[in-house]
């Protein structure tokens, strides 16, 4: 009868190229940069008409719309809305097209916060 040795490694068993020092690297929670969304005074576009665009396409209530239209009468510009980049940039030309199509020479813009 012949025996075969069992030959066992002394190394400690090993499934990857791991040193055994641990590390966690941070799981990023970067929230997306937000856009302010400003609407501009001028001297021809009705009052009316800026109230029913802060309504339609901010989602304003008819008292909210007018107090923020009299801020921009008056001072001259006023902050609508905060959106995420490509939210602002929707509002921006819907308002923009909607205004043109209605031959109003209102302007609204956008801006980094
Ligand atoms: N100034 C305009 C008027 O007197 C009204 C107005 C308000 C226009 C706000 C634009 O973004 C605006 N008819």
């Amino acid at each position: 009868m012949t025996t075969f040795p069992i030959i066992m490694s002394d190394k400690p068993d090993q499934t990857d190229g791991d040193t055994g020092v641990a590390t966690q690297t941070r799981v990023k929670t970067k929230r997306p940069p937000l856009y302010k969304v400003l609407l501009l005074n001028d001297d021809f576009t009705p009052m009316e008409f800026v109230v029913h665009v802060l309504e339609r396409f901010f989602g304003l209530n008819h008292a909210q719309a007018f107090e923020i239209m009299l801020t921009v009468h008056k001072k001259g510009v006023a902050v609508v809305g905060v959106f995420a980049f490509e939210i602002a940039e929707t509002k921006v030309g819907q308002v923009m097209d909607f205004a043109r199509r209605h031959q109003h020479p209102l302007q609204c813009t956008m801006e980094k916060e």
